[in-house]
């Protein structure tokens, strides 16, 4: 086997209650996503339960009439009246099981789900199930680069590019399919730091093989995207100006769009980092974000194109010594001011976090500010600062508390979820997106472990309501089968592992703390004088960046009561306390310890958490693949003493610091 399917190795189930359903597959409508339901339905029973199915199509039309008279089996039917959106019902009624929606994604995403109940030995007898995509766009944003290597990327090479040429595969077949198993409906493949090559995929250049691989993602319901380069006027048109005022400007966008659209007529639009970490963008210009998103989007609007516009924009030549200048406070003093000013096909894609994906972070305050502007969240599974996927580090909990977190813009559907789902305001575009963590490796994701933030995010961004632990279990046994003591093993490790990694690196919200560049192991220092706006501000009496209103005043950016909670160091929730608060060493906080006690407990704690992880793991030997047994094995170990090296490091540094004990008398060097 080249490459694992992850939780779609199917297993052949011994016994499964259900199996007579799948001898008969009955379809109405012949369009190419419902034939690739018919396919994965197929596929699903012959590798799951060694089924041959036959297919039957339906008469034209289908009515309530004919639907009392039917035989037993699986009917996938289309009805304007039901599911919208790609959602679907699934209903069981006398040997019948009816996929119903009405349009052929929610067919896919119905049959897919079906797949998963039998994966997981559910009854089928007597289910309905209803089910509705709570965000429109639910997307993959790749930072692959043309010559095949993956910025952030931990699990190998990309599959969609090698050296300076888009490949078109076996495995992009296969990736489509996982990605849609789990309801994703967008795909951008190549990196948002795009130059060179990348910024020639919108000329005809690439035009063949992308039209290949649009082929391909359609059937399964995909859209794809690009990340395009602002300046591309100036680097492929030879125009002295990128400004999107200049009139010569906005030609050649509409003039090269006509092309590319013509080339990839399904092309779903763009996504645009500009003016960020050395991009270019329209500030040079002195125009607003606005400006240049509009231009582009205006080029774009022919074709039913939508433009994603980053928020990630900051100044990362900062002075350390300069402490009114805060990174946290860059996007929404750039963005909030333009709130509606934005073109309808324009999409904000704001990260998670005010800073950038760190293990604790507070909600950006853009959401629930701005509140005329559409929105999508962005979230990374690429475990750039959680590990490196040589760290389990399930991500899931996180974003539940970010999607759940109350911006109190209204007075109710006002959490991050509402917002990007388009509930608070009625928008229609917006959704969330997620950093990829997938590459060439043979499982996809390096560590196997991983695959449950890909498939999690997934799942999540289809479904809101789903807890992290459901998602945990579903992934477990759609991929390891329902065996329980392995199910519990797995699903206690993920469940443990965001939490433990929060507690073995940098204490209760400060971040970062790791080494410059490759962002991976502890280096307190590393940012400390540096120029990215990344500072700890820790001293021989405390630590902490001052962010309240005497200091850098980002507090003030939430709306009430979140300002004055976060403001009020009483209130303030400890896990957050030092990014919001310069706090001594000697703060007791609401468990009695002091500061630097609660960095000297929780630090063994991790590390003691991790030891039970491996344990855990260790039970799980003979019980699931010898290979991947030993290939997480190897990762544990790893983790094992990269995190007794952070809890080293970190305490050891706060140690000297401060010159205050630990009470407990352990080990800090
Ligand atoms: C793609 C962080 C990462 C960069 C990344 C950037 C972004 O700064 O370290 O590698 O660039 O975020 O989100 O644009």
């Amino acid at each position: 086997m080249k490459y694992s399917m992850a939780w779609l190795s199917y297993r052949r189930l011994p016994f499964y209650e259900g199996k007579e359903y799948f001898r008969k597959i009955y379809v109405q409508e012949e369009d190419e996503i419902t034939g690739t339901a018919v396919y994965e339905l197929c596929r699903g029973a012959r590798e799951l339960l060694g089924i041959k199915t036959v297919v039957i199509k339906l008469p034209e039309p289908f009515g309530q009439d004919e639907r009392g008279k039917t035989e037993e089996g699986i009917y996938l039917l289309s009805d304007s009246k039901g599911p919208v959106g790609g959602g679907y019902r699934i209903a069981e009624e006398n040997g019948r099981i009816r996929i119903t929606a009405a349009e052929p994604e929610g067919l896919l995403y119905g049959s897919f789900d079906l797949i998963r109940l039998v994966q997981r030995g559910v009854s089928l007898r007597g289910i309905d199930r209803l089910k509705h995509p709570d965000n429109p766009l639910r997307m993959l944003n790749h930072w692959d680069n043309m010559d095949g290597s993956i910025e952030r990327g931990y699990s190998g090479n990309s599959f969609f590019f090698r050296n300076d040429r888009v490949q078109v595969e076996e495995r992009t077949e296969d990736y489509a399919r996982l990605t849609a198993s789990v309801g994703i409906n967008g795909v951008v493949i190549n990196n948002v730091n795009v130059t060179e090559k990348a910024t020639r995929l919108i000329t005809g250049e690439y035009a063949d093989s992308l039209k290949r691989m649009v082929k391909i993602f359609s059937k399964y319901g995909i859209r794809l995207y690009l990340s395009l380069n602002f300046a591309a006027p100036m680097e492929l048109g030879g125009l002295e100006t990128a400004d999107p005022e200049a009139e010569e400007v906005k030609a050649w966008w509409q003039e090269q769009m006509k092309e590319t659209f013509r080339n990839i007529p399904s092309l779903g639009g763009f996504l645009v980092k500009a003016d960020s970490e050395g991009r270019p963008g329209p500030f040079t210009y002195g125009r607003t974000q606005a400006q240049g998103a509009n231009m582009l989007a205006e080029a774009v609007r022919p074709y039913g194109g939508i433009i994603i516009w980053r928020c990630f924009v900051y100044n990362c030549t900062q002075d350390w010594r300069d402490r009114k200048t805060d990174r946290a406070r860059s996007a929404y003093d750039y963005f909030m001011p333009l709130d509606g000013k934005f073109e309808e096909n324009v999409i904000l894609q704001i990260k998670n976090g005010p800073m950038d994906f760190q293990v604790r972070e507070p909600v950006s305050s853009l959401f629930g500010s701005l509140k005329n502007t559409n929105q999508m969240l962005e979230v990374q599974i690429a475990q750039e600062y959680t590990g490196q996927q040589r760290h389990v580090c399930y991500l899931i909990p996180q974003f539940k508390e970010i999607l759940g977190f109350h911006t109190y813009c209204r007075k109710e559907e006002d959490t991050v979820a509402d917002i990007v789902s388009g509930r608070s305001f009625s928008h229609k575009n917006c959704g969330m997106a997620a950093v990829a963590n997938t590459g060439s490796d043979a499982n996809w994701t390096g560590h196997d472990l991983a695959a449950a933030n890909w498939f999690g995010f997934g799942r999540l961004a289809f479904d809101t309501s789903l807890s992290a632990e459901e998602i945990a279990r579903e992934w477990c046994e759609c991929t390891f089968g329902t065996d329980k003591a392995v199910v519990y093993a797995i699903c206690k490790i993920l469940l443990m592992s965001w939490p433990a990694y929060e507690k073995y690196t940098s204490p209760l919200g400060i971040g970062w703390m790791l080494t410059p560049n490759n962002h991976y192991g502890p280096n307190v220092d590393g940012y400390e004088y540096d120029r990215w706006g990344t500072y700890h501000r820790a001293d021989h009496l405390g630590i902490g960046v001052e962010r309240g209103k005497t200091g850098t005043g980002f507090t003030q950016t939430y709306l009430e009561p979140n300002a004055s909670l976060y403001e009020e160091i009483e209130t303030c929730p400890e896990e957050l306390l030092l990014f919001f608060h310069y706090m001594p060493y000697t703060y007791r906080l609401k468990s009695g310890k002091t500061l630097i006690q609660h960095i000297y407990d929780s630090h063994f704690e991790g590390v003691e958490d991790v030891e039970e992880m491996v344990s855990l793991w260790e039970g799980l030997k003979g019980k699931i693949p010898e290979e991947v047994f030993e290939r997480v094995m190897l990762r544990m170990d790893h983790q094992l003493d990269n995190s007794a090296e952070w809890r080293d490091q970190i305490n050891s540094y706060f140690y000297r610091k401060s010159f205050i004990m630990d009470e407990k008398g352990r080990k800090i060097y």
